[in-house]
Protein backbone atom coordinates (compact mmCIF):
# COMPACT_ATOMS: atom_id res chain seq x y z
CA UNK A 1 0.00 0.00 0.00
CA UNK A 2 1.38 3.17 -0.88
CA UNK A 3 0.76 6.09 1.42
CA UNK A 4 -0.48 9.56 -0.30
CA UNK A 5 2.01 12.44 -0.54
CA UNK A 6 1.02 15.33 1.76
CA UNK A 7 -0.35 18.51 -0.02
CA UNK A 8 -1.76 21.35 1.25
CA UNK A 9 -5.38 22.46 0.03
CA UNK A 10 -5.90 23.73 -3.76
CA UNK A 11 -7.95 25.89 -4.55
CA UNK A 12 -10.03 26.01 -7.98
CA UNK A 13 -7.71 26.40 -11.10
CA UNK A 14 -4.67 28.22 -9.36
CA UNK A 15 -3.98 24.19 -7.67
CA UNK A 16 -1.20 25.62 -5.37
CA UNK A 17 0.20 28.19 -7.16
CA UNK A 18 -0.52 30.53 -4.52
CA UNK A 19 1.49 28.92 -1.76
CA UNK A 20 4.83 29.84 -3.72
CA UNK A 21 6.16 33.37 -3.50
CA UNK A 22 6.38 35.52 -6.16
CA UNK A 23 9.90 36.99 -5.70
CA UNK A 24 11.74 34.58 -3.10
CA UNK A 25 9.87 31.04 -3.49
CA UNK A 26 12.65 29.46 -1.54
CA UNK A 27 11.16 31.26 1.58
CA UNK A 28 7.91 28.78 0.46
CA UNK A 29 9.76 25.85 0.41
CA UNK A 30 11.00 26.40 4.12
CA UNK A 31 7.46 26.87 5.38
CA UNK A 32 5.82 23.97 3.47
CA UNK A 33 8.86 21.55 4.47
CA UNK A 34 8.16 22.85 7.80
CA UNK A 35 4.48 22.42 8.08
CA UNK A 36 4.32 18.84 5.72
CA UNK A 37 8.17 17.34 6.67
CA UNK A 38 10.14 15.37 4.12
CA UNK A 39 8.28 15.55 1.24
CA UNK A 40 4.85 17.32 -0.20
CA UNK A 41 3.61 17.79 -3.82
CA UNK A 42 2.00 21.33 -5.34
CA UNK A 43 -0.75 21.68 -8.24
CA UNK A 44 0.49 23.83 -10.45
CA UNK A 45 -0.66 25.06 -13.88
CA UNK A 46 -1.22 23.64 -16.92
CA UNK A 47 -2.06 20.06 -14.87
CA UNK A 48 1.68 19.86 -13.75
CA UNK A 49 2.58 18.32 -9.78
CA UNK A 50 5.60 19.73 -8.48
CA UNK A 51 6.57 17.59 -5.53
CA UNK A 52 9.49 18.62 -3.48
CA UNK A 53 11.91 16.53 -0.95
CA UNK A 54 13.88 17.96 1.89
CA UNK A 55 15.18 15.05 3.59
CA UNK A 56 18.84 13.43 2.92
CA UNK A 57 17.37 10.06 3.46
CA UNK A 58 14.84 10.50 0.01
CA UNK A 59 17.54 12.85 -1.84
CA UNK A 60 19.77 9.87 -1.21
CA UNK A 61 17.54 7.84 -2.77
CA UNK A 62 17.09 9.81 -6.40
CA UNK A 63 20.85 10.54 -6.43
CA UNK A 64 20.83 6.95 -8.38
CA UNK A 65 20.73 7.46 -12.67
CA UNK A 66 19.88 4.14 -13.19
CA UNK A 67 16.47 5.05 -11.52
CA UNK A 68 15.93 8.81 -11.78
CA UNK A 69 17.31 11.28 -14.55
CA UNK A 70 17.34 14.98 -14.35
CA UNK A 71 14.47 16.58 -15.19
CA UNK A 72 13.34 20.52 -14.86
CA UNK A 73 11.54 22.70 -12.46
CA UNK A 74 8.74 24.56 -14.40
CA UNK A 75 11.22 27.75 -14.28
CA UNK A 76 14.44 25.74 -15.74
CA UNK A 77 11.98 24.65 -18.44
CA UNK A 78 11.08 28.62 -19.19
CA UNK A 79 15.04 29.10 -19.56
CA UNK A 80 15.32 26.71 -22.35
CA UNK A 81 13.80 29.53 -24.81
CA UNK A 82 16.86 31.18 -24.19
CA UNK A 83 19.49 28.25 -24.00
CA UNK A 84 17.39 25.05 -25.73
CA UNK A 85 19.29 22.09 -25.82
CA UNK A 86 22.58 23.42 -24.47
CA UNK A 87 24.45 21.42 -21.54
CA UNK A 88 22.45 22.56 -18.44
CA UNK A 89 18.91 22.42 -19.98
CA UNK A 90 19.90 19.63 -22.49
CA UNK A 91 17.30 16.44 -21.66
CA UNK A 92 19.30 13.82 -21.46
CA UNK A 93 17.68 12.19 -24.68
CA UNK A 94 18.58 15.47 -26.46
CA UNK A 95 21.49 14.01 -28.39
CA UNK A 96 23.51 17.17 -28.23
CA UNK A 97 23.98 16.82 -24.71
CA UNK A 98 26.18 13.80 -25.26
CA UNK A 99 28.44 15.57 -28.31
CA UNK A 100 28.56 18.75 -26.21
CA UNK A 101 30.06 17.15 -23.13
CA UNK A 102 32.47 15.39 -24.83
CA UNK A 103 33.44 17.53 -26.81
CA UNK A 104 33.74 20.14 -23.26
CA UNK A 105 34.73 17.89 -20.35
CA UNK A 106 38.51 17.87 -21.33
CA UNK A 107 38.37 21.80 -21.51
CA UNK A 108 37.17 21.89 -17.16
CA UNK A 109 39.06 19.28 -16.03
CA UNK A 110 41.50 19.84 -13.25
CA UNK A 111 44.79 20.20 -15.02
CA UNK A 112 43.21 22.47 -17.72
CA UNK A 113 41.70 24.48 -15.26
CA UNK A 114 45.15 24.98 -13.39
CA UNK A 115 46.20 26.45 -16.91
CA UNK A 116 43.80 29.45 -16.25
CA UNK A 117 45.15 30.81 -13.14
CA UNK A 118 46.84 33.73 -14.53
CA UNK A 119 44.12 35.26 -16.62
CA UNK A 120 41.76 34.02 -13.02
CA UNK A 121 44.27 36.76 -11.26
CA UNK A 122 44.10 39.52 -14.03
CA UNK A 123 40.39 40.18 -13.35
CA UNK A 124 40.80 39.13 -9.47
CA UNK A 125 43.48 42.02 -9.52
CA UNK A 126 40.84 44.25 -11.15
CA UNK A 127 38.73 43.64 -8.01
CA UNK A 128 41.13 44.55 -5.32
CA UNK A 129 42.12 47.10 -7.29
CA UNK A 130 38.93 49.08 -7.58
CA UNK A 131 38.25 47.74 -3.57
CA UNK A 132 41.62 49.35 -2.53
CA UNK A 133 40.94 52.79 -4.97
CA UNK A 134 37.25 53.03 -3.39
CA UNK A 135 39.35 53.31 0.21
CA UNK A 136 37.61 52.24 3.65
CA UNK A 137 34.86 54.54 4.18
CA UNK A 138 33.30 52.97 0.51
CA UNK A 139 30.55 51.17 0.87
CA UNK A 140 31.09 48.14 -1.39
CA UNK A 141 28.03 45.80 -2.31
CA UNK A 142 30.12 42.39 -2.77
CA UNK A 143 27.22 40.67 -4.51
CA UNK A 144 27.50 43.01 -7.12
CA UNK A 145 31.29 42.85 -7.36
CA UNK A 146 31.35 39.21 -7.28
CA UNK A 147 29.35 38.95 -10.10
CA UNK A 148 32.06 41.54 -11.99
CA UNK A 149 34.42 39.11 -11.30
CA UNK A 150 32.39 35.73 -11.90
CA UNK A 151 31.36 36.88 -15.00
CA UNK A 152 34.62 38.50 -16.66
CA UNK A 153 36.32 35.27 -15.49
CA UNK A 154 34.10 32.99 -17.14
CA UNK A 155 34.14 35.33 -20.33
CA UNK A 156 38.11 35.79 -20.12
CA UNK A 157 38.93 32.04 -19.66
CA UNK A 158 37.27 30.12 -21.64
CA UNK A 159 36.28 32.87 -25.05
CA UNK A 160 39.37 35.24 -24.27
CA UNK A 161 36.42 37.44 -24.52
CA UNK A 162 37.31 40.92 -22.11
CA UNK A 163 33.43 41.70 -21.05
CA UNK A 164 35.02 44.43 -18.75
CA UNK A 165 32.58 44.70 -16.09
CA UNK A 166 34.85 46.97 -13.77
CA UNK A 167 35.03 49.67 -16.18
CA UNK A 168 31.46 50.37 -16.39
CA UNK A 169 29.06 52.27 -13.63
CA UNK A 170 26.38 50.17 -13.74
CA UNK A 171 25.80 47.23 -14.31
CA UNK A 172 26.60 45.42 -17.70
CA UNK A 173 23.37 45.47 -19.67
CA UNK A 174 24.22 41.65 -20.01
CA UNK A 175 24.10 41.02 -16.43
CA UNK A 176 20.84 43.29 -16.26
CA UNK A 177 19.02 41.35 -18.62
CA UNK A 178 20.23 37.75 -17.43
CA UNK A 179 18.71 38.90 -13.72
CA UNK A 180 15.54 40.17 -15.72
CA UNK A 181 14.86 37.22 -17.86
CA UNK A 182 15.95 34.85 -15.11
CA UNK A 183 13.11 36.53 -12.92
CA UNK A 184 10.69 36.49 -15.54
CA UNK A 185 11.01 32.53 -16.76
CA UNK A 186 10.28 32.17 -12.75
CA UNK A 187 7.01 34.55 -13.10
CA UNK A 188 6.38 33.00 -16.25
CA UNK A 189 6.22 29.30 -15.10
CA UNK A 190 3.42 30.30 -12.28
CA UNK A 191 1.21 32.05 -14.78
CA UNK A 192 -1.87 30.95 -15.89
CA UNK A 193 -1.81 30.84 -20.27
CA UNK A 194 -4.66 33.17 -20.62
CA UNK A 195 -3.04 35.77 -17.89
CA UNK A 196 0.35 35.34 -19.83
CA UNK A 197 -1.22 36.05 -23.40
CA UNK A 198 -2.49 39.53 -21.89
CA UNK A 199 0.93 40.57 -20.83
CA UNK A 200 2.16 41.96 -23.57
CA UNK A 201 4.60 44.55 -22.24
CA UNK A 202 5.84 41.63 -20.56
CA UNK A 203 6.80 39.56 -23.35
CA UNK A 204 8.32 42.36 -25.12
CA UNK A 205 10.74 42.75 -22.82
CA UNK A 206 11.07 39.17 -22.08
CA UNK A 207 12.23 38.78 -26.04
CA UNK A 208 14.36 42.00 -25.88
CA UNK A 209 15.87 40.79 -23.10
CA UNK A 210 17.14 37.55 -24.78
CA UNK A 211 17.85 39.63 -28.25
CA UNK A 212 20.38 41.28 -25.61
CA UNK A 213 22.19 38.33 -24.26
CA UNK A 214 22.08 36.53 -27.93
CA UNK A 215 23.85 39.66 -29.37
CA UNK A 216 26.37 39.30 -26.64
CA UNK A 217 26.60 35.68 -27.91
CA UNK A 218 26.92 36.40 -31.11
CA UNK A 219 29.57 39.26 -30.60
CA UNK A 220 31.81 36.83 -29.19
CA UNK A 221 31.84 34.33 -32.09
CA UNK A 222 32.01 36.53 -34.70
CA UNK A 223 35.01 38.58 -33.02
CA UNK A 224 36.68 35.21 -32.71
CA UNK A 225 35.91 33.86 -36.12
CA UNK A 226 37.57 37.31 -37.28
CA UNK A 227 40.00 37.22 -34.99
CA UNK A 228 41.32 33.75 -34.82
CA UNK A 229 43.78 32.70 -32.09
CA UNK A 230 46.16 29.97 -30.79
CA UNK A 231 44.34 28.78 -27.32
CA UNK A 232 42.52 26.01 -27.58
CA UNK A 233 39.93 27.55 -24.97
CA UNK A 234 36.08 26.50 -24.76
CA UNK A 235 35.05 28.60 -27.49
CA UNK A 236 37.86 27.25 -29.96
CA UNK A 237 37.07 23.49 -28.72
CA UNK A 238 33.12 24.72 -29.84
CA UNK A 239 33.91 25.91 -32.80
CA UNK A 240 36.38 23.20 -34.25
CA UNK A 241 36.24 20.65 -31.96
CA UNK A 242 34.85 16.53 -33.44
CA UNK A 243 32.88 14.21 -30.86
CA UNK A 244 35.19 11.34 -30.81
CA UNK A 245 32.01 9.07 -30.43
CA UNK A 246 30.05 10.60 -33.26
CA UNK A 247 32.76 12.47 -34.93
CA UNK A 248 30.08 15.16 -34.98
CA UNK A 249 31.21 18.77 -34.38
CA UNK A 250 28.78 21.41 -33.00
CA UNK A 251 25.76 22.95 -34.81
CA UNK A 252 26.23 27.15 -34.91
CA UNK A 253 23.00 27.24 -32.83
CA UNK A 254 23.88 24.75 -30.28
CA UNK A 255 27.30 26.79 -30.00
CA UNK A 256 24.91 29.95 -28.75
CA UNK A 257 22.39 28.15 -26.48
CA UNK A 258 26.29 26.78 -24.66
CA UNK A 259 27.92 29.56 -25.38
CA UNK A 260 25.03 31.73 -23.22
CA UNK A 261 25.07 28.59 -20.81
CA UNK A 262 28.75 28.89 -20.18
CA UNK A 263 28.05 32.58 -19.75
CA UNK A 264 25.12 32.24 -16.89
CA UNK A 265 25.49 29.01 -15.22
CA UNK A 266 30.00 29.76 -15.25
CA UNK A 267 29.21 33.11 -12.85
CA UNK A 268 25.84 33.18 -11.21
CA UNK A 269 26.95 30.20 -8.89
CA UNK A 270 30.18 31.24 -7.85
CA UNK A 271 29.24 35.04 -7.57
CA UNK A 272 26.73 33.80 -4.77
CA UNK A 273 28.90 31.46 -3.18
CA UNK A 274 31.85 34.44 -2.38
CA UNK A 275 29.19 36.38 -1.28
CA UNK A 276 27.62 34.04 1.27
CA UNK A 277 31.25 32.64 1.81
CA UNK A 278 31.93 36.81 2.78
CA UNK A 279 28.73 36.96 4.59
CA UNK A 280 29.09 33.74 7.00
CA UNK A 281 32.92 34.92 7.63
CA UNK A 282 31.78 38.55 8.76
CA UNK A 283 28.90 36.72 11.22
CA UNK A 284 31.81 34.70 12.59
CA UNK A 285 34.44 36.60 13.21
CA UNK A 286 36.39 34.16 14.73
CA UNK A 287 36.31 31.78 11.82
CA UNK A 288 37.26 34.29 9.57
CA UNK A 289 40.96 35.11 11.63
CA UNK A 290 41.22 31.53 11.67
CA UNK A 291 40.97 31.57 7.92
CA UNK A 292 43.03 34.52 7.74
CA UNK A 293 45.75 32.79 9.87
CA UNK A 294 45.93 29.76 7.78
CA UNK A 295 46.81 31.45 4.59
CA UNK A 296 48.98 34.30 6.12
CA UNK A 297 51.17 31.08 7.18
CA UNK A 298 50.85 29.44 3.84
CA UNK A 299 51.69 31.95 1.70
CA UNK A 300 52.56 35.06 3.67
CA UNK A 301 52.14 38.13 1.18
CA UNK A 302 53.04 36.44 -1.97
CA UNK A 303 50.22 35.36 -4.72
CA UNK A 304 48.34 32.24 -3.86
CA UNK A 305 49.73 29.34 -6.99
CA UNK A 306 48.32 26.33 -8.25
CA UNK A 307 50.35 24.21 -5.72
CA UNK A 308 49.16 25.91 -2.52
CA UNK A 309 45.21 24.92 -2.93
CA UNK A 310 45.89 21.69 -1.22
CA UNK A 311 47.59 23.40 1.45
CA UNK A 312 44.89 25.63 2.46
CA UNK A 313 42.67 22.71 4.71
CA UNK A 314 40.60 25.56 6.59
CA UNK A 315 40.36 27.36 3.37
CA UNK A 316 38.62 24.64 1.71
CA UNK A 317 36.43 23.69 5.17
CA UNK A 318 35.19 27.09 5.16
CA UNK A 319 34.03 26.77 0.81
CA UNK A 320 32.38 23.58 1.80
CA UNK A 321 30.32 24.97 5.00
CA UNK A 322 29.21 28.01 3.06
CA UNK A 323 28.05 25.85 -0.02
CA UNK A 324 25.96 23.86 2.68
CA UNK A 325 24.15 26.42 4.19
CA UNK A 326 24.21 28.75 1.10
CA UNK A 327 23.74 26.03 -1.96
CA UNK A 328 23.79 28.82 -4.70
CA UNK A 329 22.19 26.08 -6.71
CA UNK A 330 19.36 25.78 -4.18
CA UNK A 331 17.61 23.04 -5.81
CA UNK A 332 17.53 20.08 -8.52
CA UNK A 333 15.53 18.04 -9.91
CA UNK A 334 14.88 14.60 -11.40
CA UNK A 335 12.24 12.18 -12.79
CA UNK A 336 11.72 8.51 -11.73
CA UNK A 337 12.50 6.40 -15.61
CA UNK A 338 9.71 3.90 -14.71
CA UNK A 339 7.13 4.35 -11.61
CA UNK A 340 8.58 3.57 -9.05
CA UNK A 341 8.28 4.36 -4.75
CA UNK A 342 10.20 6.35 -2.46
CA UNK A 343 11.10 5.74 0.80
CA UNK A 344 9.03 2.45 0.98
CA UNK A 345 5.65 4.23 0.54
CA UNK A 346 5.46 7.08 -1.76
CA UNK A 347 4.45 6.18 -5.74
CA UNK A 348 5.46 8.39 -7.92
CA UNK A 349 4.52 7.67 -11.24
CA UNK A 350 7.33 7.66 -14.56
CA UNK A 351 8.94 10.93 -15.82
CA UNK A 352 6.97 12.71 -13.05
CA UNK A 353 9.81 15.56 -12.00
CA UNK A 354 10.45 15.33 -8.49
CA UNK A 355 12.58 18.60 -6.67
CA UNK A 356 15.38 17.53 -4.32
CA UNK A 357 15.55 20.87 -1.51
CA UNK A 358 19.30 20.98 -1.71
CA UNK A 359 18.73 23.88 0.57
CA UNK A 360 16.71 21.97 2.93
CA UNK A 361 18.54 18.94 2.30
CA UNK A 362 21.57 20.30 4.04
CA UNK A 363 20.50 20.90 7.06
CA UNK A 364 18.94 17.98 7.63
CA UNK A 365 19.29 17.36 11.26
CA UNK A 366 20.07 13.45 11.14
CA UNK A 367 23.00 13.89 9.25
CA UNK A 368 24.34 18.15 10.75
CA UNK A 369 22.98 17.66 13.78
CA UNK A 370 20.72 19.84 16.27
CA UNK A 371 23.61 22.42 15.39
CA UNK A 372 22.99 22.29 11.82
CA UNK A 373 21.96 26.18 11.18
CA UNK A 374 25.45 27.25 12.32
CA UNK A 375 28.10 28.03 10.52
CA UNK A 376 31.18 25.57 11.44
CA UNK A 377 33.41 24.77 9.03
CA UNK A 378 35.40 22.48 11.61
CA UNK A 379 32.61 19.26 10.52
CA UNK A 380 34.17 19.83 7.07
CA UNK A 381 37.59 18.60 7.75
CA UNK A 382 40.24 15.93 9.43
CA UNK A 383 37.90 12.82 7.78
CA UNK A 384 34.86 14.45 8.98
CA UNK A 385 33.92 15.42 5.31
CA UNK A 386 34.93 12.37 3.90
CA UNK A 387 33.32 10.32 6.64
CA UNK A 388 29.62 11.92 5.67
CA UNK A 389 26.56 10.00 4.75
CA UNK A 390 27.14 9.48 0.59
CA UNK A 391 25.32 12.34 -1.49
CA UNK A 392 24.40 14.40 2.15
CA UNK A 393 26.31 17.25 0.68
CA UNK A 394 25.58 17.69 -2.85
CA UNK A 395 26.00 21.95 -3.94
CA UNK A 396 27.25 20.64 -7.38
CA UNK A 397 24.37 18.18 -8.29
CA UNK A 398 24.74 14.09 -8.84
CA UNK A 399 26.19 11.64 -11.51
CA UNK A 400 26.50 12.32 -15.38
CA UNK A 401 24.47 16.07 -14.79
CA UNK A 402 26.28 16.87 -11.98
CA UNK A 403 28.36 20.44 -12.81
CA UNK A 404 31.28 20.62 -15.30
CA UNK A 405 32.93 23.42 -13.81
CA UNK A 406 33.30 22.54 -10.30
CA UNK A 407 37.09 22.44 -10.83
CA UNK A 408 36.82 26.00 -12.43
CA UNK A 409 34.69 27.42 -9.40
CA UNK A 410 36.60 26.03 -6.83
CA UNK A 411 39.83 27.53 -7.73
CA UNK A 412 38.51 30.89 -8.91
CA UNK A 413 36.46 30.95 -5.31
CA UNK A 414 39.92 30.03 -3.74
CA UNK A 415 41.81 32.94 -5.66
CA UNK A 416 39.53 35.60 -4.99
CA UNK A 417 39.28 34.76 -1.45
CA UNK A 418 42.98 34.26 -0.40
CA UNK A 419 43.95 37.20 -2.27
CA UNK A 420 40.45 39.91 -0.56
CA UNK A 421 41.97 38.42 2.97
CA UNK A 422 45.54 38.83 1.97
CA UNK A 423 44.65 42.56 1.54
CA UNK A 424 42.17 43.50 3.23
CA UNK A 425 40.43 43.70 6.70
CA UNK A 426 36.37 43.17 6.34
CA UNK A 427 33.65 44.36 7.93
CA UNK A 428 29.81 45.23 7.37
CA UNK A 429 28.40 48.20 6.31
CA UNK A 430 25.55 47.80 8.36
CA UNK A 431 26.30 45.49 11.40
CA UNK A 432 22.80 44.54 12.12
CA UNK A 433 22.33 43.26 8.91
CA UNK A 434 20.91 39.80 8.93
CA UNK A 435 20.40 37.48 6.55
CA UNK A 436 17.84 38.06 3.28
CA UNK A 437 18.02 35.86 0.68
CA UNK A 438 17.44 36.84 -3.54
CA UNK A 439 16.73 34.35 -5.84
CA UNK A 440 16.98 33.96 -9.64
CA UNK A 441 18.02 30.74 -10.87
CA UNK A 442 20.13 30.86 -8.21
CA UNK A 443 20.21 32.22 -4.31
CA UNK A 444 22.33 34.80 -2.58
CA UNK A 445 22.30 36.93 0.33
CA UNK A 446 20.41 40.57 -0.11
CA UNK A 447 21.35 43.86 0.21
CA UNK A 448 24.79 42.71 2.08
CA UNK A 449 27.01 46.13 1.99
CA UNK A 450 30.65 45.63 3.19
CA UNK A 451 33.72 47.81 4.48
CA UNK A 452 37.36 46.96 2.93
CA UNK A 453 40.20 48.41 4.64
CA UNK A 454 43.51 48.06 3.61
CA UNK A 455 45.34 45.30 5.87
CA UNK A 456 47.32 47.39 8.58
CA UNK A 457 49.01 44.45 9.93
CA UNK A 458 50.31 42.44 7.27
CA UNK A 459 51.29 38.98 7.22
MN1 LIG B 1 27.45 24.41 -12.36
C1 LIG B 1 25.40 21.94 -13.58
C2 LIG B 1 26.06 24.05 -9.27
C3 LIG B 1 29.71 26.65 -11.12
C4 LIG B 1 28.53 25.08 -15.54
N1 LIG B 1 25.98 23.23 -11.58
C5 LIG B 1 25.27 22.24 -12.24
C6 LIG B 1 24.38 21.59 -11.31
C7 LIG B 1 24.56 22.21 -10.10
C8 LIG B 1 25.59 23.22 -10.27
C9 LIG B 1 23.82 21.89 -8.81
C10 LIG B 1 23.40 20.47 -11.63
C11 LIG B 1 22.05 21.04 -11.94
C12 LIG B 1 20.95 20.02 -12.14
O1 LIG B 1 21.07 18.87 -11.74
O2 LIG B 1 19.91 20.42 -12.70
N2 LIG B 1 27.79 25.24 -10.54
C13 LIG B 1 27.13 24.93 -9.39
C14 LIG B 1 27.71 25.69 -8.29
C15 LIG B 1 28.76 26.41 -8.82
C16 LIG B 1 28.80 26.12 -10.24
C17 LIG B 1 27.22 25.64 -6.85
C18 LIG B 1 29.73 27.35 -8.17
C19 LIG B 1 29.90 27.52 -6.91
N3 LIG B 1 28.85 25.67 -13.18
C20 LIG B 1 29.74 26.45 -12.49
C21 LIG B 1 30.68 27.03 -13.39
C22 LIG B 1 30.35 26.58 -14.65
C23 LIG B 1 29.19 25.73 -14.52
C24 LIG B 1 31.81 27.95 -13.00
C25 LIG B 1 30.99 26.85 -15.96
C26 LIG B 1 32.25 27.10 -16.10
N4 LIG B 1 27.03 23.67 -14.22
C27 LIG B 1 27.58 24.10 -15.41
C28 LIG B 1 27.02 23.34 -16.51
C29 LIG B 1 26.13 22.41 -15.94
C30 LIG B 1 26.16 22.65 -14.50
C31 LIG B 1 27.36 23.52 -17.97
C32 LIG B 1 25.28 21.36 -16.68
C33 LIG B 1 26.10 20.10 -16.80
C34 LIG B 1 25.37 18.99 -17.55
O3 LIG B 1 24.16 18.82 -17.37
O4 LIG B 1 26.05 18.30 -18.29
Amino acid sequence: MSTPIPQPPTVPFLGNTRDLDRDVPIQSFILLAKTYGEIYQLDLLGGRKMICVNSHALANEISDDKRFKKSFAPALYQVRNLVGDGLFTASGDDLYWGIAHRILMPAFGTMSVRGMLDDMKDICGQLLLKWERFGPDAIIDPAADFTRVALDTIAYCTMSYRLNSFYTETQQPFIKSMVDFLKECFVRSKRPHLVQALMHSATVKYENDQQIMRDVASSIIDDRKQNPIDKKDLLDLMLNAKDPKTGQGLSEENIGYNLLTFLIAGHETSSGMMTFTVYFLLKNPEKMRKLRDEIDEVLGGRPVEVGDFDKLPYLVAVMRESLRLGPTASSRSAAPIEDTTLGGKYFVKAGNSITIQTYLMHRDPKVWGEDAEEFRPERMMDGKFEALPPNAWQPFGFGARACIGRPFAWQEVMLVLTSILQKFDLSLADPSYTLQISQALTIKPKNLTIHAKLRTSGP
